[in-house]
């Protein structure tokens, strides 16, 4: 029930993308945000092609970040920023909707965020125990009975699980973007870059310091966070720059959800038709796609924080380090 990555080898990083790489992309710029109706700015985003998938080959293999492949991308709207916890407050205030962490009892916290009596946590999840099995963790109380959404509004929801995302986006006349809209929507109009603003991880601020772009791990991960970045845990959503069409953290803070099953080997087979237009995923898979990375990632441990970079959870999962933006429907 954990998130998060697995563990697993560090991939390579080279500099450049490969010599000849093909490139796509987008430059008509994004109209300017408006109000999509449920508390969060939206960004139309115009249709196109690009070249989605890892072109530097320096995912983790399991998870299927290649071949790059060409798709097409009808256009269509989506949040500027994740889904905040005083947005989904709104949902739960109108509808008395219970989240599945709030069935269970208990959710996912990261181990130096817990807020929580020692009796409330009940144990680790298997092979990942930075991750804190915590009675009465939900989205409310997203660290712990102790902790409070109120403390934190204008950050994402957290704790909310695949089904509960859908629930949310059925009330507000939504949807979750498929994995391709995400990447498209993500690379800002930047082809085949490693991060949504380039290729650096880092820039550099007008006094010389090292300027952090998204908020990730500094320090040595599990156990010591230098907060380089500012942030142990979640940042408001619209900390950090946004990229070229106005969307913040799709590198970092929290993972998102999107619609598809996942599946690994499903970009194979779109390489195989040539131009995939629109595609929706497979109609099968492991669980559900989540993109972006979060507050976790750390290079030597899940360089998820990649534009090509994708994981997956069951669609019951949640966790401190996961939410979700929307999309308008096609
Ligand atoms: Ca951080
Ligand atoms: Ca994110």
């Amino acid at each position: 029930m954990s998130s998060c990555c697995s563990p697993g080898g560090r991939a390579g990083h080279g500099d450049h993308a490969p010599a000849g790489a093909q490139l796509f992309s987008p430059s008509v710029p994004a109209k300017p945000s408006r109000a999509s109706g449920h508390g969060h700015l939206e960004v139309a985003i115009p249709g196109g092609t690009f070249a989605m998938g890892d072109p530097f080959d320096e995912g983790y293999p399991a998870d299927g970040e290649g071949p790059v492949h060409e798709v097409r991308i009808s256009g269509f709207s989506i949040d500027t920023t994740a889904v905040s916890n005083a947005a989904f407050a709104a949902f739960v205030d109108a509808t008395g909707y219970r989240t599945e962490s709030e069935l269970y009892g208990t959710s996912a916290v990261f181990h130096l965020a817990v807020q929580a009596d020692a009796a409330d946590i009940l144990g680790t999840a298997a092979g990942t125990p930075w991750w804190l099995n915590v009675r009465g963790a939900d989205w409310a109380h997203p660290a712990g009975p102790q902790s409070s959404w109120q403390d934190i509004p204008d950050h994402p929801v957290t704790q909310v699980s695949h089904t509960d995302a859908l629930a949310y986006c059925a009330w507000a006349g939504r949807a979750l973007p498929t994995e391709a809209q995400w990447e498209y929507a993500a690379r800002g109009g930047m082809a085949q870059a490693r991060y949504p603003w380039g290729n650096e991880l880092h820039g550099t601020a007008d006094d010389g310091a090292q300027l952090h772009r998204c908020n990730i791990w500094q320090g040595t991960f599990p156990t010591q966070n230098t907060l380089d970045d500012g942030f142990l845990t979640t940042a408001p959503v619209d900390s950090f720059e946004p990229n070229g069409y106005g969307l913040f953290q799709t590198s970092g803070n929290v993972w998102e959800w999107c619609a598809d099953w996942f599946l690994p080997k499903y970009y194979k087979g779109c390489l195989a038709q040539g131009t995939v237009e629109d595609p929706a995923g497979p109609t099968i898979g492991r669980g559900r796609v989540m993109r972006g990375g979060s507050y976790l990632c750390h290079d030597s441990y899940c360089n998820r924080y990649r534009l090509a970079a994708r994981s997956s959870n069951s669609p019951e999962s949640a966790s401190g380090n996961l939410g979700f933006r929307t999309v308008a429907p096609a």
